[in-house]
């Protein structure tokens, strides 16, 4: 561990840095030719250097994947078009917003929503033109985009689980105040979108950014124990709270988690937080701006492969980090507090709290809602589920939907609604699909190197069929499938992960904690279906016969000698 760094990366020549830090800092907080790109009728994308800017407005520049070879063939530039992320905290919106993000992505966009592994939402297929009335449409609802993505901090997330009725509107509070304390302050987002007046050049816009605004991208989560649904040694900050008799007491802090990594770079890997300590409900917006100031001022701005704040503290250490959060707060913080997660998924089907009102929880295969078909309208049942305006509705952590705090009368109706468009029962889903995720990837993620939304129902076909013969159909084992290297469904936490190389072509990933408590590791590189099936067979019928009781299967692969432990990031790869 060293003894802390000498030098800010925020005070060295931009020269010195990743181009992506001038790209920043003459963008006039983000203005860069946005207007101008948009403005442009001569082809459907944006100026180059507007593509790493709108990020901060909430969108990337993508194009329909499936359709780039005819293109190509047809002389035609890739056919390009948008996808808008919401900045959600918590992950909660009303019937009403939701009916309005219903009708947009029929106006605006392809027609669907996808629900995002971070609790929010996304519009994709959205074409230049439609751009501005869409981010309209999205203030209209009284939501926005700013932040969704970009080098800032992202949405925040929040246990939405509803076991955690009690003390949920109070962890939503400051999962929404911490996400409002560190938007940016930027202007530019109401002049472009909202037609705001200009006002550059009025006292500083960033006072907490400045104009190089993060290193990369940041990001915040909220568990509520024994809830581990968000994964919050995952994230950037994760806060767990601390609730005795009822009442939360403050929040343990970890800090430096993080899934990207990068393929033959042993050097990049992911990361658990650390705990750090305890903080006081009052003190945790002090806590979160001098964790991410130290961050803005110390992470690396050279090498944009190790500017997660993950390194930070892999480098310099947790406890170096601490002693500099504490010195930029001014006092320290307490012990951290003893808590304990069981799980990181959602709990499907109805459960009613203390006071009588209701939740549903409904599995949403990798978060896409569209009528699929004449049998499966999803979209239309959740329209008519939203029109009965009663409660909010919050997206889960896991891609899933909570129809939720609504009377019994509500109930009732959203009872006869699911079966009426006959909405999968989860209680007739595999354990093993309940509990898996699947990024986006093709046709509409630049970065995908193999198929995963599309591809994860067809293989957990497959499993279901072997967890069956081996008389396991009702065990839950944690799958998830990222179409390459990113992690966007946090597969390195997963029981079985696999991210995608090459065209039906995936690494394995084995070992991962039942509750998001320890990474898992690769056991097989770039290998095809057939192979991983002729691998997980025996280990799962050998699990059905020598488990301990309870013993989940990330735990068995490990006692069972099949992969070793990670105890820590570094050792991903040993
Ligand atoms: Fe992600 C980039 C989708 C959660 C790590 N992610 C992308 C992009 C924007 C691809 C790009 O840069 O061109 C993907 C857009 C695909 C598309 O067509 O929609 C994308 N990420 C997603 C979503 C939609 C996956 C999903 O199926 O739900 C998730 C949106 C979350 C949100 O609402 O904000 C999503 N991404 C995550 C997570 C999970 C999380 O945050 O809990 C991670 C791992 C955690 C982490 O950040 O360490 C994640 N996404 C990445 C990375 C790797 C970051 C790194 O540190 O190396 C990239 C690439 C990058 O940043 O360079 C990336
Ligand atoms: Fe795209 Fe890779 Fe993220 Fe999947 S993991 S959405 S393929 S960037």
């Amino acid at each position: 561990m060293s003894n802390g760094p000498e030098r800010s990366d925020v005070t060295r020549p931009l020269e010195e840095l990743h181009p992506n830090e001038r790209l920043k800092y003459d963008s006039n907080y983000l203005r860069g030719t946005i207007e101008e790109s948009l403005a442009d009728p001569i082809t459907g994308a944006l100026a180059e250097s507007d593509t790493q800017l709108t990020k901060f407005h909430g969108f990337y520049q993508q194009d329909e994947r499936d359709l780039r070879g005819e293109r190509r063939k047809q002389k035609l530039e890739p056919a390009y078009q948008m996808m808008i992320r919401l900045r959600l905290p918590g992950g909660v919106c009303t019937p009403q917003q939701w009916l309005q993000l219903d009708e947009l992505a029929h106006t605006h966009a392809d027609g669907g929503l996808r629900l995002t592994t971070r609790q929010t939402f996304q519009f994709h297929g959205i074409l230049k033109h439609n751009l501005k009335g869409a981010m309209q449409g999205i203030n209209n609802a009284l939501l926005d985009t700013l932040a969704a993505c970009g080098d800032d901090n992202r949405t925040t997330m929040a246990t939405v689980n509803p076991t955690n009725a009690g003390i949920y509107p109070e962890v939503q509070r400051h999962a929404k105040a911490v996400s409002d304390h560190l938007v940016p302050r930027t202007a530019a987002y109401r002049e472009i979108w909202l037609d705001g007046e200009r006002v550059d050049g009025d006292g500083d816009p960033e006072p907490l950014y400045g104009p190089t605004y993060l290193p990369r991208k940041f990001k915040i989560g909220f568990a509520v124990p024994p809830t581990n649904d968000i994964d919050v040694y995952s994230q950037d900050i994760g806060f767990i709270a601390i609730v005795e008799g009822g009442e939360l007491q403050g929040f343990n802090v970890a800090i430096g988690g993080g899934m990207g990594r990068t393929d033959n770079e042993p050097a990049t890997f992911p990361r658990l937080a650390d705990v750090i300590g305890f903080c006081r409900p009052e003190q945790m917006i002090a806590v979160a701006e001098a964790i991410l100031t130290t961050q803005r001022d110390y992470g690396d701005r050279e090498d944009r492969k190790h500017a997660r704040m993950k390194y930070t503290v892999d480098d310099y250490g947790p406890d170096w980090f601490r002693g500099e959060v504490e010195r930029r707060m001014g006092e320290s913080l307490e012990q951290a507090r003893a808590f304990h997660f069981e799980h990181n998924g959602d709990q499907y089907g109805w459960y009613q709290d203390d006071d009588g009102r209701w939740y549903y929880t409904l599995f949403i295969e990798n978060g896409r809602i569209r009528d699929w078909d004449d049998d499966y309208p999803l979209m239309t049942a959740l329209r008519e589920i939203a029109r009965i305006n009663d409660g909010d509705f919050r997206l889960t952590p896991n891609q899933n939907l909570i129809i939720a705090n609504i009377s019994g009368e509500a109930a009732e109706k959203v009872d006869e609604l699911l079966a009426q468009y006959g909405i999968m029962d989860p209680s007739k889903v595999s354990a093993l699909r309940l509990n898996s995720m699947a990024c986006v990837a093709f046709p509409t993620c630049g970065m995908a190197m193999a198929e995963s939304e599309r591809y994860l129902p067809s293989l957990l076909t497959k499993l279901e069929g072997i967890m069956s013969e081996a008389g396991l159909g009702d065990d839950p084992i944690i799958v998830r499938m990222t179409g390459c290297n990113n992690g966007c469904a946090r597969p390195y936490l997963a029981e079985i992960g696999f991210s995608g190389r090459a065209p039906g072509k995936y690494n394995l990933y084995l070992g991962g904690g039942f509750r998001g408590e320890r990474l898992n590791k690769p056991y097989l590189y770039n290998i095809g279906e057939e192979r991983i099936l002729e691998e997980l067979t025996p280990m799962i019928h050998h699990y059905a016969t020598d488990r301990n009781q309870g013993e989940p299967f990330g735990d068995f692969v490990i006692r069972a000698g099949y992969i070793g432990e990670t105890r820590a990031g570094r050792e991903f790869y040993d």
